[in-house]
């Protein structure tokens, strides 16, 4: 039997929006406001998807409602949600009417917010389209621009739109790329937005792989039947958001959202620890012949190597209020190891190049800049810059795709020698400048560049298992 649902989908408001309607939105953000309407709230998101997948028909279908399943292999549960009241594909978004929507998130991915990695600027070959045609724009940014130069028009009430995408500073970088873009597009908009738009940044966070046949087929025999909105999940879910908001929103922190005026250190234990371990994982795992990050995180060998990696993380860190890093690194370990979630490292590793900067490369910087090594570092960029472009799939039909991938195969290909290549690729305007040129970490890249390249899974394991060794010998 499907999950019951406690309140009715049609006695909630359109007031609060999500662009980038994936299996994370639905399984994260949606259990808050299903929270809120089960508490009695009248908060309901019309969600929007300019990208594939297309989700309206099937959202239509099952009347909005839909169930996520969580499990950690001890404690496993259904959740029917119907806080999700519409939902457009790219060709009826233009026609939502965000008049009384007073709140918006995304979840567009880390390369939906046409910049180049690594920088807080919009790249403007990335919405030329949009910029010669701005009412009828394809981009996230173009449409969010749209909305909001239609709501000025109109006179309308000031909005909060909040990023949730594991990018550094998501506030500052989705602000930033709208007003530049709003500034090229629509004269009157950057200052309207100045006055009525607040960006907070926000950081959020739970284990959502993409659905696959068997996660499918696990959902539904447990959440009672077909259901092709419906996701499986770990249970654990956080959402902390900077308090800048413009108008009214949802009282997410009766539903356990954490509400904090510092953001940044809550962001950086995340992007660092827990994605940093995972991305890790997706490069060295790969080298090591594993699939999946339950299989790497499980491997004892790898599962050392991360006990180093996660304190020379956490050394990087301020410790945001109420957290324990040691506690919370041993947790996304476990959390890596829970045997129920099949999250593919092809679908990790892709778009590393928007993922690496600040989960390895800035942490790297850092560590440096203060005279520590950061060789652990040096050995995930190395796994990456032998990967990068590896387009083919795993057993499972997943592969790896990164905007940077052809451009690193090229550069792969034409490689003469290991340390030239660490200084090409460390001199690649994603990363600190400081990667480049510091003489030990390029020499570390070389060394795990030319380790990984030779041998095979056995052998590289073989390798980070010495390393481990000797540094717990040291
Ligand atoms: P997904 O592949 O299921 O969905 C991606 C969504 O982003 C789709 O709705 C698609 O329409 C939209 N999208 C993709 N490229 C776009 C573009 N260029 N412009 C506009 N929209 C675009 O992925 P999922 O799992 O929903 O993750 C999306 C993002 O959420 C991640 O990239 C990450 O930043 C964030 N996130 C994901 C977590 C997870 O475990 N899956 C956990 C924490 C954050
Ligand atoms: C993962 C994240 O695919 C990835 O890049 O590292 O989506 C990760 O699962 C989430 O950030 C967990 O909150």
């Amino acid at each position: 039997m499907k999950p019951a649902l406690t309140y009715t989908p049609g006695a909630l408001r359109p007031r609060a929006a999500h662009l980038g309607v994936g299996a994370f939105h639905r399984a994260h953000q949606q259990s808050y406001y299903d929270d809120l309407a089960r508490a009695g709230g009248d908060w309901g998101v019309v969600g929007i998807n300019l990208t594939p997948p297309d989700l309206a028909a099937a959202h239509a279908a099952q009347d909005g409602i839909y169930a996520v399943l969580t499990d950690d292999g001890q404690t496993r549960a259904c959740r029917g949600i119907g806080t999700l009241i519409g939902l457009h594909d790219a060709r009826s978004a233009p026609d939502v009417d965000w008049s009384g929507i007073d709140f918006a998130t995304l979840t567009i991915t880390e390369k939906g917010y046409c910049h180049r990695s690594g920088s807080f600027e919009l790249d403007p070959a990335a919405v030329a389209a949009d910029l010669a045609a701005p009412e009828a724009p394809v981009t996230a940014i173009g449409y969010l621009a749209w909305m909001l130069e239609r709501r000025r028009r109109a006179g309308g009430e000031p909005i909060t739109l909040a990023s949730c995408d594991n990018v550094a500073d998501n506030g500052r970088l989705l602000g930033g790329v709208l007003r530049d873009y709003a500034a090229r597009a629509f004269p009157g908009l950057p200052d309207w937005i100045d006055r009525n738009v607040a960006f907070p940044t926000s950081m959020v966070d739970r284990i959502v792989p993409a659905m696959s046949a068997s996660s499918r087929a696990r959902l539904e025999a447990a959440c009672g039947g077909p259901d092709a909105l419906g996701v499986v999940a770990e249970p654990f879910r956080q959402w902390v958001i900077e308090n800048r908001f413009a108008g009214p929103r949802p009282a997410l922190e009766r539903a356990g959202v954490q509400i904090v005026d510092d953001l940044a250190p809550h962001e950086h234990m995340k992007h660092r620890l827990l994605n940093g371990l995972q991305s890790a994982y997706a490069e060295l795992g790969r080298l090591c012949g594993h699939e999946s990050s339950h299989d790497a995180a499980t491997d004892p060998v790898l599962s050392d190597w991360a006990g180093l990696f996660l304190r020379a993380q956490a050394e990087t860190l301020a410790c945001p209020e109420g957290e324990d890093l040691t506690a919370y690194g041993r947790t996304s370990l476990a959390r890596l190891q829970n045997p129920t979630i099949h999250h593919p490292l092809n679908q990790i590793a892709s778009d590393a190049s928007f993922k690496l900067p600040q989960r390895i490369a800035a942490p790297a910087a850092e560590r440096l800049a203060r005279g520590a090594p950061a060789e652990l570092q040096a050995m995930v960029l190395a796994g990456w810059a032998l990967q990068a472009g590896d387009t083919r799939p795993d057993s499972t039909g997943v592969p790896t795709r990164d905007p940077m991938g052809e451009e690193m195969s090229r550069r792969r290909a034409a490689a003469r020698d290991a340390a030239g290549f660490a200084r090409e690729v460390l001199g690649l305007p994603l990363w600190p400048a400081r990667l480049g040129q510091d003489a030990g970490f390029v020499a570390d890249m070389a060394r795990w560049l030319r380790a990984f390249a030779q041998g095979d899974p056995r052998q590289r394991r073989a390798q980070i298992d010495d390393f481990v060794r000797e540094r717990a010998n040291a």
